[in-house]
């Protein structure tokens, strides 16, 4: 690690507090721009520190730029996680404050709940679907903290991966069933459709997503637990939002899910 402590936590205050009052700030490899991997996640940790000793409950994991789509979207090269906290859930059809957010985007998903525990390294996508209880259609909003969302992937990780809201919904699928692969989606947005993928834009397999968020994890020693909620990435590219739009995600053998911006 290149960040003395104290830089850690300086910067975990600094990225949540923009989170929680809705502010933007430059980038932090500006101002840190030896930091390296384990300086990204101890912010990101530090941050989920923070949460916790407020009573805020941690309910899931993400893996975020797991997409050609978004990382080309992005300018990145390689795929991210960063975590779910109690107060990002919104109910199905629920409604979302655009006050409390920056410039926020959403992107269609496909979450996984687990039944057993997953530890890397050598999770593959056959140990993923052997320990799925099932998978749910899922909108993430992104709110990246960084001006314009203009960032690298070391600043991204440490701001949580732009983690702001989630809503699950529709039908629970069995993986045995389906072929996630081929599974189609449709975003819409205000009615009108703004962006198709299926599931295969994932690394090929959105459970390969999966497989690699337990890998990266087992590397620092930790497990995806049985029962995570895991949103494995967005399948297209991340389309903004304002107060008035409503969205709706469409996803082959598994119904919809929706949520409204006010
Ligand atoms: O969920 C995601 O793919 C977002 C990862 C962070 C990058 C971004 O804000 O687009
Ligand atoms: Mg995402």
């Amino acid at each position: 690690m290149k960040l003395a402590r104290e830089i850690i936590e300086q910067l975990a205050i600094r990225l949540e507090t923009c989170e929680l009052e809705a502010r933007d700030t430059t980038k932090i490899t500006d101002d840190h721009p030896d930091m390296d991997w384990d300086d990204a996640y101890a912010i990101q940790d530090e941050i989920k520190r923070r949460k916790l000793a407020r009573g805020v409950r941690i309910v899931g994991l993400k893996a975020g730029l797991t997409s050609h789509a978004k990382m080309k979207q992005m300018g990145v090269e390689s795929p991210v996680f960063g975590f779910l906290a109690d107060y990002f859930s919104v109910p199905e059809g629920g409604e979302i404050d655009t006050s409390k957010l920056i410039h926020p985007k959403v992107e269609p998903e496909i979450a996984f709940v687990t039944k057993a525990p997953l530890k890397g390294p050598g999770c593959h996508i056959g140990a993923v679907l052997a320990a799925t209880d099932f998978v749910i259609p899922a909108i993430e909003i992104i709110d990246s903290r960084y001006r314009d969302f203009k960032f690298d992937l070391k600043s991204v990780v440490a701001d949580n991966c732009s983690s702001s809201r989630f809503v699950v919904g529709g039908r629970m699928g069995n993986v045995a069933e389906l072929d996630l692969r081929t599974t189609g989606i449709v975003l819409e947005k205000n009615g009108e459709p703004v962006a198709f993928g299926a599931g295969a834009a994932v690394l090929g397999h959105p459970a390969a997503a999966i497989a690699m968020l337990a890998n990266m994890l087992g590397e620092k020693g930790e497990e995806i637990p049985a029962g995570t909620l895991i949103l494995s990435g967005g399948i297209t590219e991340a389309v903004a939002v304002q107060a008035g739009d409503a969205v709706t995600l469409r996803v082959q053998d598994l119904g919809s899910v929706s949520c409204r911006f006010r």
